[in-house]
């Protein structure tokens, strides 16, 4: 340790002791965890505030409608690098830091990957010392919190905002108008410290007049029409309705007018020229749901900064860049025509304008901006007025160019660019697996934690069994103390010595949580038939599903019959297990993550864009069951055949049987006796003898009439490929060699690595 170092140590001692006393006139030992909680959020904030603002010419925006930051307090103290200190510190008055955590409250101000991503991408552009600022939305329920009730999913609010929090309150306001009425924004900033570097800020807007008991309590019901008392209650977690997708509407403008107005003031601070204003800022737009932010630009250039329409196009143009987190068609944005005229009407002359040059220079469609039902699509917009587009992993990118926007990226092929995504190790090893990240760091010190590429050095210990138990023991500890918490929190008795084979994600039809729960169908019935596993399995799911996505709502509810079946079931239950945990979020994610034996990431090929779940669940030593999508395939490639475990059909197939609409799930289930065992069993007696008929028939009906994510394609393939894992998995050597090459290979998906590239190709900065 360094001399320094030393000292702000000793310093940190004395510092928190002299704050518990002033704020409770007590010593450490005779506060609350409750107590000590505040005096370390206070602490902490004030280390944030002291430390120095990332600076330089010019500065990236990073504009997401979503941010799922997590609980912050242990990511700050590992950043400020104080934690171990602060353990030890609370330690010595018999104080549990991990403990006190536990009272922090989770903000959950996203909805899975693409939010997540976000997070991941503040941490490490502080880190990497760049200046760069979030700028988002602070909801005050966030995403739903899910409670289960007869086997079926319910949407409560999650309160996570306190009177003392991570937010700091601004003075800073602005007016945003709307079609119909005009309404205040007020800035919240949150502190961003890089891992020891500068800090930045994450800017969330709110509005000061919502107003939270408009919420009915137990649900998350409220009337959509009072924008003034509603606007940032909620994060939306689906597009079903239309009142509900004006209120989405009103949200995006909200934050694209605030964050528009915000960064015209800082460069106006700094006496930057307007008319360069690409060389002092960089927006990057998180997929389309900031889009509004171009034309919102553009208007203000025009109407308020006496620019040409030309100009404002231009600069405005080589200013923003667009990522593209998707090519389910359903899922871009399209709004129409008349939802922007009477929400946003200031900004429809200038959409049409858009269009209008678009038109006059392609005689194409399929790239005009308003199409002939008059709705926007908004990814066209950023895609003709955005100086980049970028996919978030190899084969996405590829399926861009090729097909989804082939037209486009004939007409703008330099446009086009990959951006694999990655995870801040901060947060998804060091934080969540501080046992491994120190085992870690005493083989090869602790340059990964900044230079993550570092980590292939961990290849030299392949044959070292010192090294591989070591490595085996703390994955044991993890899974012990998984099933403690599940244990405590859902009721349930689960085997840590069993092999832990986990799915956690947003449920979604194409992400095929279905395919999982068809093969512990499968599974059952072979143990019912005297076929046991060598070993007991514990399947463990975590998933929240849009309220109103009705086939979702049914697989839960499949998942939830088939856990209270099995577990219940003595003939069964010694051999396997079905969990699927309450109301999973990011910090259930670095309870489970670290515990995984069997990472499942089985979406059908072509449709994850890239997925980041299956890169945090490398890290720490789970060996990936999957399909050649998204990041997989670039997983694959990293770890070798050996190290892996592929199945199921290939992208280039898959687009195939769309184009030939040649899929038919019935011939599946026809030819396959397995495939019917599993399908029928949905419907049979003892399901329904537990659950509810509507929904797990509806659900069969789905898999054999459309199935439009062919699950019973993968099935057969599913089936085997995983057996086989499951027998590998004895081979107990080679399954820790497996482990600790995925270890080794993780370095790649290090989020620094992804904004690195983002600043090299992109931001410039
Ligand atoms: C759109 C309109 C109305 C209401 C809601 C929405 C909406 C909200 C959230 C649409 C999409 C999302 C989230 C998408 C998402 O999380 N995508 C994931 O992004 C990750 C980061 O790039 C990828 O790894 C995943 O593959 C991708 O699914």
């Amino acid at each position: 340790m360094t001399l320094e170092r030393e000292i702000l140590e000793l310093k940190l001692e004395s510092q928190f002791e002299e704050l518990v006393a002033s704020m409770y006139d007590k010593q450490i030992d005779q506060c609350s965890d409750e107590e000590l909680y505040l005096a370390i959020l206070r602490l902490t904030k004030g280390m944030m505030h002291a430390t120095e603002p990332n600076e330089g010419p010019k500065k990236i925006f990073y504009i997401s409608a979503e941010f799922l930051i997590g609980k912050l307090m242990s990511n700050n103290l590992i950043n400020l690098g104080i934690y171990d200190k602060l353990s030890e510190v609370l330690a010595k008055h018999g104080k549990n830091l991990t403990r006190i955590e536990e009272l922090e409250p989770e903000p959950s101000l996203g909805n899975g990957g693409l939010g997540r991503l976000a997070a991941c991408f503040l941490d490490s552009i502080a880190t990497l010392g760049l200046p760069g600022d979030g700028i988002g939305l602070n909801y005050h329920f966030g995403l739903f919190k899910q409670v289960f009730k007869d086997h079926k999913q319910t949407a409560e609010k999650n309160d996570w905002i306190r009177p003392e929090s991570w937010l700091k309150k601004t003075d800073t306001t602005f007016e945003v108008q709307f079609g119909d009425r005009t309404v205040t924004s007020r800035l919240y900033d949150l502190d961003v410290i890089g891992f020891e570097s500068g800090v930045n800020q994450l800017h969330l807007f709110d509005l000061e007049s919502v107003d939270e008991s408009i919420v009915k309590e137990g649900t998350i019901d409220f009337d959509k029409e009072e924008i003034e008392k509603n606007l940032t209650l909620f994060l939306y977690p689906d597009d079903s309705d239309e009142a509900g997708n004006l209120l989405r509407i009103y949200q995006q403008y909200f934050m694209v007018s605030s964050g528009a107005q915000l960064i015209l003031k800082e460069l106006k601070e700094q006496k930057n020229d307007l008319r360069h204003m690409y060389d002092y800022a960089a927006i990057q737009i998180n997929d389309t749901h900031p889009t509004m932010i171009i034309p919102e630009l553009i208007r203000i250039l025009v109407e308020e900064k006496a620019f040409t329409m030309d100009e404002a196009i231009d600069v405005v143009s080589k200013t923003c860049a667009y990522t593209n987190h998707t090519i389910l068609a359903e899922a871009l944005e399209k709004w129409p025509l008349k939802y922007l005229e009477k929400v946003v009407p200031q900004l429809v002359p200038y959409i049409k304008e858009l269009d209008k040059r678009v038109r006059k220079k392609y005689d194409d469609e399929r790239v005009y901006i308003i199409d002939k039902d008059d709705r926007v699509h908004m990814a066209h917009i950023d895609i003709h007025y955005g100086f980049s587009v970028n996919g978030v992993a190899a084969i996405h990118t590829q399926i861009l160019k090729d097909t989804e926007l082939n037209h486009f990226y004939k007409i703008y092929p330099e446009k086009f660019n990959n951006k694999t995504n990655g995870i801040t190790f901060r947060r998804w090893l060091i934080s969540c697996n501080r046992e491994l990240s120190d085992l870690i760091e005493e083989k090869i010190g602790r340059g990964f934690a900044k230079d993550a590429m570092e980590l292939k050095k961990l290849l030299e210990y392949k044959e070292d069994d010192g090294f591989l138990d070591s490595m085996e023991k703390i994955k044991q500890d993890n899974k012990l103390a998984l099933a403690n918490y599940l244990k405590e929190h859902e009721g349930v008795d689960v085997d840590p010595a069993s092999v832990f084979d986990i799915q956690i994600k947003r449920l979604h039809e194409y992400k095929r949580q279905q395919m999982n729960a068809l093969y512990i169908i499968h599974k059952y019935l072979e143990i019912k038939k005297g076929k046991k596993p060598v070993r007991p399995i514990t399947f463990i799911f975590g998933a929240k599903a849009a309220p109103a996505y009705i086939i979702a709502q049914d697989i839960i509810h499949l998942i939830l019959c088939l856990s209270e079946l099995i577990n219940n079931d003595p003939d069964v239950k010694d051999h396997m297990k079905v969990v699927m945990v309450e109301n999973y979020n990011v910090s259930y994610a670095q309870r489970l993550i670290p515990a995984c034996d069997i990472s499942e990431q089985i979406s059908l090929a072509s449709k994850e864009a890239s997925g980041t779940g299956n890169m945090k669940f490398m890290l720490n030593g789970a060996v990936t069951l999957g399909t050649s999508d998204g990041a997989n395939v670039e997983i694959h490639e990293l770890v070798g055949d050996e190290n892996i475990y592929i199945f199921g059909e290939k992208s280039e197939e898959v687009i195939a049987h769309y184009e030939k609409a040649d899929y038919v799930s019935k011939d599946f289930y026809k030819k396959s006796p397995v495939i019917k065992e599993a399908v029928d069993f949905i419907t049979g007696k003892q399901l329904l003898a537990i659950g509810d008929k509507k929904n797990l028939t509806r659900l069969s009906d789905e898999l054999l009439n459309k199935d439009w994510f062919m699950t019973l394609l993968d099935l057969e393939d599913y089936i085997r490929v995983k057996d086989q894992a499951f027998a590998d998995y004895e081979d107990r050597r080679s399954w820790k060699q497996k482990m600790l090459t995925n270890i080794a290979m993780a370095g790649f998906f290090s989020s620094d690595r992804t904004i690195e590239e983002y600043n090299r190709d992109i931001w410039h900065l």
